[in-house]
Order: structure tokens, then C-alpha cells, then sequence
């Protein structure tokens, strides 16, 4: 897969280029465009030019069949958009057939849907009203698209979180441009040649890739042209564009990072706790957002729980690899700091030896610590590799203030069997996703996001597309 720009239509791969390295062996996969400052003004303009032209005045279902029109376009080429995904990632190829692809053709379908059942929530509402002092009035309210809405996206789940957000832009009638993660530029760029023959206008769509410091990235999120920013990464970067946001006042949608706690009651199933929390610690091999790094359990299990949870994590096979050279140092540097600062490391803390074409590439075990205190680097920063400290606790209000104690508060996950419990302490866990006795169950429609330095608003249904639109009052003197 050949990575290029789309801009207005047209695919480009103009400028200077870097490499793109496989993380499975380290191997080079190609060349990435490295879109100049020239090209990122481009992609604003026809970006722009298409608002003011057929897009701009689009209605809902136009839109819902062009968004359809890309789902299908996606299922045609399901197989080359795994390859693209396995390559640029490194994963394992079922995650990618089960998991990512599926996952971005729901999210076309879902906000078409969302555009069919209920236009008149995404666009309209009327509410009779009464002004006071000059007679009876009838409002309502429009929902107006934002305009140019540039997207940026991480290299975690390339092509799952670009269209999570590019399918509830368009959906509302903006015109998108995105910028990928310069690691992980192929789906992206299959997805603009699925656009391309879907039927939208040119311009409603347009990619370009780069880095982000001083390059692609920054030069859109400072765009003057640019009316909104729905950004998924670090919470770092996410700072970085609020500040380079902050001279358009242009609003922002943020998913940031996370440091996930989990809370292992005594009462629950323990079978389900130690495979729910492998599954949430080591998917992807810890390269989610809502992965747990921190589990707290009650102290009557924690001896059990940490064995368990020990042995399976050194069993785990067939995981993929970090994502890049400098990722898989950074995961290391955590295994060395633990170390550090006293932890018991119960299972992995290294690289693992294949002995085929893998040790070329930048895997590092699956590892669980113990001993660490909360204040420590590795308890308190994300790591974003396969790797959680456990620790005990002995009351439901310690375990709670153990959880809350974190900059982050993305996701959370609870493991009782005693529903009370469960109720009880849901809301108080400082978390904007909150799973009980599961993990990354999803429902597209449900609010997901962050609060605390996880983020800025909320994604998911009808949250989306509010953010991609704005109320507008109209008032009618009757
Ligand atoms: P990152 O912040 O390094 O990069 C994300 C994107 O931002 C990339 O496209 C990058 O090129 C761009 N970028 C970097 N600096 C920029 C700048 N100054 N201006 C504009 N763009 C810039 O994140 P990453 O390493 O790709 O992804 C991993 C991080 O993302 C983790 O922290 C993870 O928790 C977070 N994440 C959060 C969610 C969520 O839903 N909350 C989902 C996935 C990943
Ligand atoms: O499932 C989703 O909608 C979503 N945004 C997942 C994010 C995962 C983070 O890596």
C-alpha cells in the first residue's frame, strides 16, 4: 500500500517522504509523503470550497447513503484493509479481521442509522414557546454543521478511530480533513480510495499525512481555516493543540490518554476477574487506551489473584509487537524503573526470544508487578505497553480513593458479584466509562470518553453528533 495525501479529489505525494517501518521485524514497508505546509493549506481550501458547493447543502439522506456508500466500499476490500492494518501495526491478524475492520465499517453504518431514525434530532427540534412581553413565539432549532473539521488520530487503532470520528463529521455535513499518525498511514489511505469512488463531493474528504510537532499536524490545528478539531492521543499532545488552538478559539473534542484501574472484590467470580483483567491488561498487548495498568484486590484473594494472573500472563502466545522501536525503549524504561523503585515483578519484565524473524521487531513480554508504592513512576504515569501493577486493599472506600488517586480518568472496570456493590460504587469511580464485571463491551451510542486529563467531551451516538454540529435558535414572533 502506497501511502498518499487526497486533497480536493486528487491523490498527491508530492515533497519529501519518510520511511514506514514494520513493527513486526522492523523491516521498511515503504514511504510516507510528508505533507508540507503548502499541502496541509490545500487540504483546508478544498475542504472549504466543498462546503460552499453541493456538500454544504446536502440533506440527511444524502448523506446517510454516501456514509453507506463507505461502509460497503469498506467490506469490498476487507482483506486489503487487514493486510494494511497487520502491516503498519504489527497485530495479530485476527484482531484486526475481528476487531478493527468490522468496527469501522459499524461506524459508518451506525451514524447512518442514526441519520435515518431520527433527522429531525440531528437537525431540528421544535419547541413552542412563549416570549415574554411580546407575545407568542415559536422556536426552533437548526443543527448547522461546524464547517472544516480537521481530525487527528493516533497509531493504536489506525483505521477504528479515524472513522469513529470521520463517519459522525461527515454525517452532519462537515467537510474533514485527516491526519493520521505518520506510524500507521495505509488504512487511511485505502479509506480515501473507498471515499473516492462513494460518491462524495471532492473536498468533503481529504487526507494528509506528517508528523505532528512543527509539521502536518501542527500546521492544521493552528489553520485559520479550521473550525473545530476532534483529536485521539496523548494527553500531552493534546495540551500541545489546545495551545495552538487557542488563537481561533477553535473548539475541541479530545480522547486522551489513561492509567485504567481495576477493583477486584472478594465476592467476585474469580475466573472471570483473572481472564476479564488479561484480557484487559494485554489486548493488543496493552496498546489501548482503556487497557487496566493499576488492579487493586481485596486482600482475602490478592495471593491467589496475583498467581493466576501471573501464569497466564507468562502463557500468553502469538501477542504483537509495540509499535515502534522508540514505543517498545519507552515500555522497557518503565520494566527498568519498576525495578527501581522496588517492584516484585511476577511474570515477564523483558524481551521475549522467538527465534524467527519476530526478534527483529519490537515485542516485549507480557509483565504483572507487585510491591510498588502508589507514588511510584509506574503506578501513577501510562505506560501503554502489556504491563499492570497489583496491589491490595482491605475496604471499598480505600480501593475507591486507590482508583480516584490519578491525573487520568478514562476507563475503570469493577469485579463483584454483589450488585449493591456495584451500584454503590460505579459513580464514585472518577472514570467516564465505569464496566462492570466486563471490559470494552461496546454500544456505539453510549457516551465514551474521559474526564480528568482522559479528555474533553464526549464521542459515541448522539454525543458525536452534537459535537459536530452546532444549535442554532430560530424565533418566530407569532
Ligand atoms: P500522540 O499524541 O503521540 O499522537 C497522536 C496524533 O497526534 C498523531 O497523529 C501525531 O502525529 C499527532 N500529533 C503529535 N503532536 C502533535 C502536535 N503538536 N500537533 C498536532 N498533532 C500532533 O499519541 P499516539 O502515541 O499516537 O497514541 C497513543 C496515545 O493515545 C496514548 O496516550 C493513548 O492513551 C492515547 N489514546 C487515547 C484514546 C482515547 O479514546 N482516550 C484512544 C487511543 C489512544
Ligand atoms: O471503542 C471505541 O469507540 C473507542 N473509541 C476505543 C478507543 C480505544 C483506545 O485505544
Amino acid at each position: 500500500m502506497k501511502a498518499e495525501h487526497y486533497v480536493g479529489g486528487v491523490f498527491r505525494s508530492d515533497g519529501p517522504s519518510f520511511p514506514l517501518i514494520a513493527p513486526a521485524d522492523g523491516s521498511e514497508l515503504g514511504t510516507v509523503p510528508e505533507a508540507t505546509r503548502e499541502v496541509v493549506d490545500d487540504a483546508v481550501t478544498a475542504a472549504q470550497r466543498a462546503l460552499r458547493g453541493s456538500w454544504g447543502t446536502s440533506g440527511t439522506e444524502e448523506r446517510a447513503a454516501a456514509l453507506r456508500a463507505v461502509a460497503d466500499g469498506i467490506q469490498a476490500r476487507f482483506d486489503e484493509f487487514v493486510d494494511a492494518e497487520v502491516a503498519d501495526t504489527g497485530r495479530p491478524r485476527e484482531f484486526a479481521r475481528t476487531v478493527d475492520v468490522p468496527r469501522a465499517i459499524g461506524n459508518f453504518r451506525a451514524y447512518a442509522d442514526l441519520l435515518y431514525g431520527r433527522p429531525e434530532r440531528a437537525y431540528t427540534t421544535q419547541v413552542p414557546g412563549w416570549s415574554a412581553g411580546a407575545g407568542q413565539a415559536l422556536n426552533y432549532t437548526v443543527r448547522r454543521p461546524l464547517g472544516v473539521v480537521a481530525i487527528i488520530s493516533p497509531w493504536n487503532l489506525p483505521l477504528l478511530l479515524s472513522t469513529w470520528k470521520i463517519a459522525p463529521a461527515l454525517a452532519c455535513g462537515n467537510a474533514v480533513v485527516l491526519k493520521p499518525s505518520e506510524e500507521t498511514p495505509s488504512t487511511a489511505t485505502l479509506l480515501a480510495r473507498v471515499i473516492a469512488g462513494a460518491g462524495l463531493p471532492d473536498g468533503a474528504f481529504n487526507l494528509v499525512h506528517g508528523h505532528g510537532p512543527a509539521a502536518a499536524g501542527e500546521f492544521l490545528t493552528g489553520h485559520p481555516g479550521v473550525d473545530a478539531i476532534a483529536f485521539t492521543g496523548e494527553s500531552a499532545t493534546g495540551a500541545a493543540i489546545m495551545r495552538n488552538a487557542a488563537d481561533h478559539v477553535t473548539p475541541v473534542s479530545f480522547e486522551l490518554g489513561g492509567k485504567n484501574p481495576a477493583l477486584v472484590f472478594a465476592d467476585a467470580d474469580l475466573d472471570a476477574a483473572v481472564d476479564g483483567t488479561v484480557r484487559s491488561s494485554f489486548t493488543h498487548s496493552g496498546q489501548i487506551c482503556l487497557c487496566t495498568e493499576r488492579v487493586y484486590v481485596e486482600r482475602p484473594i490478592f495471593d491467589e489473584f496475583v498467581v493466576r494472573l501471573g501464569e497466564r500472563a507468562s502463557a500468553l502466545d502469538g501477542y504483537g509487537p509495540m509499535i515502534s522501536a522508540a514505543h517498545r525503549d519507552k515500555v522497557l524504561s518503565y520494566y527498568r524503573i519498576a525495578r527501581e523503585e522496588g517492584a516484585t515483578v511476577v511474570a515477564g519484565g523483558g524481551v521475549p526470544a522467538f527465534g524467527d524473524e519476530r526478534d527483529t521487531g519490537f515485542h516485549v513480554e507480557p509483565t504483572v508487578l507487585t510491591g510498588l508504592p502508589e507514588t511510584a513512576r509506574a503506578v501513577r504515569e501510562e505506560i501503554f505497553g502489556p504491563v499492570c501493577h497489583v496491589a491490595p486493599f482491605d475496604t471499598e472506600d480505600e480501593a475507591l480513593a486507590l482508583a480516584n488517586d490519578s491525573p487520568y480518568g478514562l476507563a475503570s472496570t469493577l469485579w463483584t458479584r454483589d450488585l449493591s456493590r456495584a451500584h454503590r460504587v460505579a459513580p464514585r469511580v472518577e472514570t467516564g466509562i465505569v464496566w462492570v464485571n466486563c471490559w470494552n463491551l461496546r454500544d456505539l451510542r453510549t457516551p465514551f470518553g474521559g474526564v480528568k486529563a482522559s479528555g474533553i467531551g464526549r464521542e459515541g451516538g448522539e454525543y458525536s453528533l452534537d459535537f459536530f454540529s452546532e444549535p442554532v435558535n430560530v424565533c418566530i414572533q407569532i
